[in-house]
């Protein structure tokens, strides 16, 4: 039964053209990370800006949660071939986040660090689009431990290990910088649609 509406779901979504190739669809919430979950204490989590901003910048989650929220409703593709339609998330806009920050012509590259020394990069412009959430609920709940807590970012547009769990830092960067899994030989562009899983190849 259970099984019969997944693929009726699945079904419908690559009609719709929300499938992307080589994925299925998962009714549950899948938790992937390299390494122990990270346990953070929300009272003293923060969130350091540093690199091509005017100046270094530290916003305790306090500081993040009097910023203006935005929720984002998108759909998630992960490289292990799952996709999750539809979740359901909130926090500070990517962009609107950067009002607060004084980010200089040169910076063209963020690179989110996460607990652990987990990195991962994007091109600034990518960030600037208006689904990329610094997110903290999911649901309308604080974030699960093992999906991010107290904050993660979401890029929901690019593969899902491009979306930093237990999120610490944001660097402003002039040049790219290979993240945790862009090194280990994940593509860099991770575009679902167009099935950039591994760098170096194409469609896998
Ligand atoms: N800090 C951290 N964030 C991470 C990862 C990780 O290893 N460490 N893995 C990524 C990968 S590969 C995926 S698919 C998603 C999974 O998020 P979820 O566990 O909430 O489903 O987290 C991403 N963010
Ligand atoms: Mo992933």
């Amino acid at each position: 039964m259970f099984d019969q509406n997944r693929r009726k779901l699945e079904d419908e979504m690559k009609s719709a053209g929300r499938l992307p190739p080589g994925q299925s669809l998962t009714l549950r919430f899948p938790v992937l990370h390299y390494g122990p979950t990270a346990r953070l204490d929300k009272e003293t989590w923060s969130l350091r800006v540093f690199g091509l901003v005017g100046e270094e910048k530290v916003f305790t989650f306090h500081d993040l949660e009097a910023l203006p929220t935005t929720k984002v409703v998108a759909d998630i593709h992960c490289v292990t071939r799952w996709s999750k339609f539809d979740t359901a998330w909130e926090g500070v806009l990517f962009r609107d986040f950067l009002e607060q920050l004084d980010v200089q012509p040169e910076a063209k590259y963020v690179i989110a660090h996460a607990a652990h020394g987990f990195t991962t990069n994007l091109p600034l412009e990518v960030m600037l689009d208006d689904d990329v959430l610094i997110a903290y609920k999911y649901d309308d709940q604080p974030l699960d431990i093992e999906h991010g807590f107290p904050v993660r970012t979401l890029v929901p547009k690019k593969y899902f290990w491009k979306s930093a769990k237990w999120l610490t830092g944001l660097e402003f960067a002039d040049r790219d910088r290979l993240g945790f899994w862009e090194q280990a030989g994940y593509h860099n562009e991770a575009d679902p649609f167009k099935e950039q899983r591994f760098a170096g190849r194409g469609a896998f």
